[in-house]
């Protein structure tokens, strides 16, 4: 075992994904030589734990990645894309949770499950591009069946977490509920409409062909992982009162002959899947269950008898831990390991 150890900085360390980085860092014992933890300069000063130590929250500034070997950024895409080229000029290499990068066809975009191989090509600008949580947890059960199968056609709707939004839309959950349940008035901050017992079909902007951003990036971002254009993919993203993990209800159709029964005998083997799935006992995935594990949850495989090839099924995830942080954490792990 190599006894190498790195200089680690987060940046965006405040946030509800940056906080669960440092937590999966330690957790995974990841190899710190030093660490430090960057956000906007309205948290400068503030105190962060890490393994007993209390570590001052510094400025993310131009100048902050002297002498440091990697940086993982959960600071939202236009401080990525500002700052992450001054971490790769100084020779730190960026994991970046932001859709900052991910599109870029000279950043790799990756799941450890499915195209670990796509590390290699860091060295292009020095930046490695974590995917959208909601893409992740689709994938990572997929991407088997794709390589046995052949996906033809992917039709998704998620129910997604607040806490994917951050902080403020978690407390703005949290104070909604109370205040209907006290017949009390509330403010409207991070979301258009009250969030509190509702479901809002709208996750990020509206586009011009009548879509969402996420759900454009759940397409965009399939295809560019599993490294195949011709998957057509249709998404609908849902905000509903849940304060972590997103669940999808997916529908593929496949190019070869595909059954229930094998789909999970093969997701019973495939990496980084749990299948939980036994529905005569009321056993199936759920939000509730999944929030802090790193696993992808899958139930309710059945057959889709509307079509010859087709498989329905219920994916669900931590948002925070696999969606964004631990996946973060694993394409760091294989870069020290591989490629440092
Ligand atoms: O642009 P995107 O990619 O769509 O991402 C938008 C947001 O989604 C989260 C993240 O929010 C991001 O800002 N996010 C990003 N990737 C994600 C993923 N894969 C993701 N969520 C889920 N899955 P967040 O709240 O989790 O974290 C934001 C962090 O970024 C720091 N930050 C912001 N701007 C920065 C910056 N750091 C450096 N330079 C900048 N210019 C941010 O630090 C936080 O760590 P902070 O100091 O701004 O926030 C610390 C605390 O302040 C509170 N707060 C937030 N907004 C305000 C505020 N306080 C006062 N006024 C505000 N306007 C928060 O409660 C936070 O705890
Ligand atoms: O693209 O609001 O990583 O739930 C993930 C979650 C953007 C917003 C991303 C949310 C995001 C999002």
């Amino acid at each position: 075992m190599s006894k190498k150890r790195f200089n680690v900085i987060v940046a965006g360390a405040t946030g509800a994904v940056g906080n669960q980085m440092i937590t999966c860092l330690v957790e995974r014992n990841f190899p710190v030589k030093s660490i430090r933890f960057l956000a906007s300069g309205r948290s400068a000063g503030k105190k962060l734990g890490y393994k007993g130590d209390e570590v001052v929250v510094e400025e993310l500034t131009e100048h902050s990645f002297k002498g440091a070997d990697i940086a993982i950024f959960s600071a939202g895409g236009s401080t990525s894309q500002t700052f992450a080229p001054f971490a790769a000029k100084d020779g730190c290499v960026v994991v970046d949770n932001s859709s900052g990068w991910r599109m870029d066809p000279e950043v790799p975009l990756v799941v450890p499950e499915v195209n670990p191989h796509a590390i290699a090509q860091y060295t292009n600008k020095g930046i490695i591009a974590n995917p959208n949580c909601s893409t992740i947890q689709m994938v990572v059960p997929l991407y088997p069946l794709h390589k046995k199968y052949g996906i033809k056609r992917i039709v998704v709707s998620t129910y997604q977490a607040v806490s994917g939004t951050g902080k403020e839309a978690v407390d703005e959950l949290d104070n909604q509920t109370r205040a209907i349940l006290n017949f009390k008035d509330f403010e409207k901050k991070v979301y258009p409409h009250t969030i509190a017992f509702n479901c809002l079909p709208h996750i990020d902007a509206f586009m011009e062909n009548g879509y969402t951003k996420e759900e454009m990036k759940m397409v965009n971002e399939t295809r560019k992982i599993m490294e195949d254009d011709t998957i057509g993919v249709t998404a609908t993203t849902v905000r509903v009162p849940v304060f972590y993990g997103h669940s999808e209800s997916i529908n593929i159709e496949t190019k070869s002959n595909i059954s229930a029964a094998e789909v999970k005998s093969i997701l019973e083997k495939a990496p980084g899947v749990k299948v939980v799935d036994d529905p005569q006992n009321n056993i199936y995935p759920m939000a509730l269950e999944a929030a802090g594990h790193d696993g992808v949850f899958v139930g309710r495989i059945r057959n889709d008898e509307s079509i010859s090839n087709g498989i329905n099924m219920w994916i669900v995830a931590d948002n925070i831990r696999k969606g964004a942080a631990t996946n973060a954490v694993q394409i760091a792990e294989i870069l020290t390991r591989e490629y440092l």
